[in-house]
């Protein structure tokens, strides 16, 4: 397969997409992206790269509309401050008990009510699961019962999230179809929740040893190809993972962060009111029939929401003391090298496990080894 597209390009378009990336202010987003936009030739070719660029401009001008608002003294922030071991936005049409699911989950103070747009403004709030605490968000409805109402200030708080729950209402009688719309609004806005259809993120570093492709799916295109690909955009040291059967356009989406996936749980609220007559997902979307009136079927929601981020909690500990109390959250696959940079330490000489990660305990481990969720880890340098 041949590689056509990107490399067409021009170097300015390259620059300006650079700038977009570095930018760190909404303002200088905005600035970089239509440059970028008017840089890039417009042809068949780049009529995917162009739509994916517009659309992420029009939600980068209306989040600096919000901030422009806010600075005026008036409406609230759009984004809310991550805190805990993950950030999770609860999102649905009206009424479906997204509150009440809040309510019955963490200290947060909300407003449950028949009125289906009781919920004005975000709310964050803390779920205890083990001995740590996600940050769960409830939010106003993202679609409307009736109409094409579709709130952007709700999708750009699933962006910012690192996980998503759609809470439906089983007594809602078309509530597939209700579901397949909010799955449609997010996908549209390219907000994935399965990575079935393919998925491609790229991990830029700032130096290292080059394009390191790692393949969980089985996509059209060849490692080569993915080279040339970033290579055309001046990106030389990176990891690209790629899920599913993306296509090479992918990669433009995914550099312009127009594409994101987020890991998804669907809840079927109401079971007490209504029967579940089994739902349509993506294998790799989590469902369950709950009641957030009763608690039922809510036992194990800390532990889902756990596995779907894919973290794990290390203790670390220095030699001769006690492993800390706070665990350190990390990817699940991290290394001790990936720990150890984390907590400042670039030196590593080996470390020292305890743990389902050990085969027993005090095992001697080099930079690459990557202990299990809950090991004790302590480090020598
Ligand atoms: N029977 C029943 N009613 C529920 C359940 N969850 C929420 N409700 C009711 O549904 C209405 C809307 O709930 P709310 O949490 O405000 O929904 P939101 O608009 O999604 O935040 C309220 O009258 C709740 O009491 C449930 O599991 N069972
Ligand atoms: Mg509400």
């Amino acid at each position: 397969m041949v590689y056509e597209m990107v490399t067409n390009l021009p170097a300015e378009a390259i620059a300006k997409l650079n700038k977009y990336s570095d930018a760190k202010t909404v303002e200088d987003k905005i600035k970089a992206l239509e440059e970028f936009i008017s840089a890039v030739p417009k042809h068949k070719g780049t009529e995917n790269l162009l739509y994916w660029a517009r659309s992420r401009l029009a939600e980068l001008r209306q989040e600096e509309e919000k901030e422009r608002r806010k600075k005026k003294g008036g409406g609230p922030r759009i984004f809310i401050e991550k805190a805990g071991a993950g950030q999770i936005a609860i999102i649905g049409p009206p009424n479906s008990g997204k509150s009440s699911l809040m309510s019955r989950l963490t200290n947060a103070k909300v407003v449950i009510s028949p009125n289906p747009f009781s919920t004005t403004d975000p709310i964050p709030g803390m779920m205890q699961y083990e001995d740590i605490q996600f940050q769960l968000i409830d939010t106003p409805p993202i679609i409307s019962n009736e109409g094409n109402y579709v709130n952007t200030r709700v999708l750009a708080i699933a962006r910012n999230s690192d996980a998503i729950i759609i809470v439906i209402g089983l007594d809602d009688e078309n509530y597939l179809n209700t579901l397949k719309r909010v799955i449609d609004t997010l996908e549209k806005r390219g907000i994935m929740i399965s990575m079935q259809k393919g998925y491609i993120r790229i991990i830029k570093h700032r130096s290292g040893n080059g394009i390191n492709v790692v393949f969980y799916g089985k996509p059209k295109f060849t490692e080569e190809d993915v080279k040339k690909a970033l290579s055309s955009y001046r990106i030389f040291n990176a990891t690209v993972e790629i899920y599913g059967e993306p296509s090479l356009d992918d990669i433009d989406a995914s550099l312009i962060n127009a594409i994101t996936y987020k890991p998804t749980i669907v809840l079927f609220n109401k079971k007490d009111l209504n029967n579940f007559k089994g739902a349509d997902l993506p294998k790799d979307v989590l469902y369950k029939v709950v009641s957030a009136k009763t608690g039922e079927g809510l036992e194990d929601l800390g532990k889902d929401i756990f596995n779907i981020l894919k973290i794990k909690r290390i203790y670390t500990k220095k030699p001769n003391a006690p492993p800390d109390k706070d665990p350190l959250i990390i990817r699940e696959d991290a290394t001790i090298r990936e720990i150890a940079e984390t907590i400042n330490h670039s030196n590593i000489k080996y470390a020292k496990i305890w743990g389902k990660g050990a085969k027993y305990d005090g095992q001697r481990v080099g930079p690459d080894f990557i202990p299990k969720d809950k090991d004790i880890v302590e480090i020598r340098f």
